[in-house]
């Protein structure tokens, strides 16, 4: 699962992909690992060689000023947002004159409307002219037929200045669209890029960013850059110490590795053993059975049962067998819709 990284020039997002991947400076693309307390739960009392989180990819796209760049910079953007499975917009707040806004003032929720409204009109272009060009075509394959359907919901939809994300398109129809390169579908988190006086003053997010993203449905998660440098920068005694002292439980780095991990409509089930404590991601409402053939396609051929534990239940045995004596450990059969920090034990036949 892909997010990709959008933004105008100088917001943080080069930041934002070295805070959650680790990776140096000037890379594009790097891998991030989602934060999971249960599984250092689980790891203190498996004792695994290895344990396993689950991991986020996260590209960075080229920069643009939303009105000003020339479209065919904009294109290269929205041509990686069409690869990607959900996008994160890095916005903005802080104000450290040493770094110039490209638009001269520093303003949040100018930024955030801009880039919503690029993203609506690139979909509104799409459905405008896949549209005219399905409508003209006389042997329309069945799939065609339904894309056309489709895309005539949405355009006005678009046309009211609205992402598709909240055209109540049923399944079929999301899956009718998804060779269309349609972006406002994909799921949108804004990052705010907060200054760090505000973070400390304890102001937060400023209230007009945070109402464009209240109207337009989007989830808003607030960090520092600038802090979260310092605080990667401290070993993880100092690093509790420093959290504690603002009455933060998590790093905004950590915080935005979650968020994304749930935007892009993601949950794990948990694996324990003495080889590796390991979490799966899989999509909400995903079957035992096809979450079996995650580990590995011969326990999804030979599937017999899944015994099941919530995590929080398994901490509190202590053991799995002490689950099994106390008769907690549920039994599941292939169509047990697997649920978040599910731990999960196959038993299969190949
Ligand atoms: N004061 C302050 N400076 C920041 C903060 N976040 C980023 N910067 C600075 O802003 C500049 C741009 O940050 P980047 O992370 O490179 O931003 P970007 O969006 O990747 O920029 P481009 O890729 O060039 O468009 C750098 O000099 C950062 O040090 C912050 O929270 N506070
Ligand atoms: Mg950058």
């Amino acid at each position: 699962m892909d997010l990709g990284l959008i933004g105008l020039p100088a917001s943080g997002k080069s930041a934002v992909l070295r805070l959650l991947t680790g990776a140096p400076a000037g890379t594009r693309t790097a891998v991030a690992q989602v934060p999971d307390p249960r599984l250092d739960v689980l790891a203190a009392m498996f004792h695994p060689k290895k344990v396993t989180r689950a991991t986020v990819g996260l590209t960075e796209l080229p920069a643009f000023l939303p009105g000003r760049t020339p479209r065919s910079e904009v294109n290269a953007v929205l041509d990686g947002a069409r690869r990607a499975d959900a996008l994160m917009a890095v916005i903005r707040c802080f104000r450290d004159p040493a770094v110039p806004h490209p638009l001269e003032s520093v303003a949040p929720e100018r930024d955030a409307r801009a880039l919503i409204e690029e993203l609506i009109l690139a979909d509104l272009e799409r459905v405008e002219s896949v549209s005219a060009r399905l409508a003209k075509s006389h042997a329309k394959k069945p799939e065609e037929v339904r894309a056309l359907e489709a895309l005539t919901l949405c355009q006005p939809v678009l046309e009211g200045g609205q992402p598709i994300r909240g055209a109540g398109l049923s399944d079929e129809q999301s899956a009718a669209l998804s060779g269309y390169g349609l972006v406002t579908g994909k799921p949108l988190l804004l990052a705010a890029n907060l200054e760090e006086e505000d973070l400390r003053g304890g102001q937060g997010v400023p209230p007009a960013l945070a109402a464009v993203a209240g109207a337009a449905g989007l989830a808003l998660v607030p960090f520092c850059a600038a802090v979260e440098e310092e605080i990667a920068a401290l070993d993880p005694a100092e690093r509790t110490d420093f959290l504690a002292a603002y009455g933060l439980a998590e790093t905004g780095a950590e915080r935005l590795a979650r968020t994304a991990y749930a935007a892009l409509g993601l949950i794990s089930f948990l694996t324990a053993g003495e080889d590796e404590v390991r979490a799966w991601p899989i999509r909400a409402g995903t079957h035992a059975r096809q979450a079996a053939g995650k580990v590995h396609s011969d326990i999804e051929r030979g599937f017999i049962r899944a015994e099941v534990a919530g995590w929080a239940d398994l901490q509190q045995a202590g053991s799995w067998k002490a689950l099994r004596e106390q008769g907690r450990l549920r039994i599941e059969g292939k169509d047990y819709v697997v649920q978040d920090g599910d731990v999960i034990e196959y038993r299969f036949n190949v």
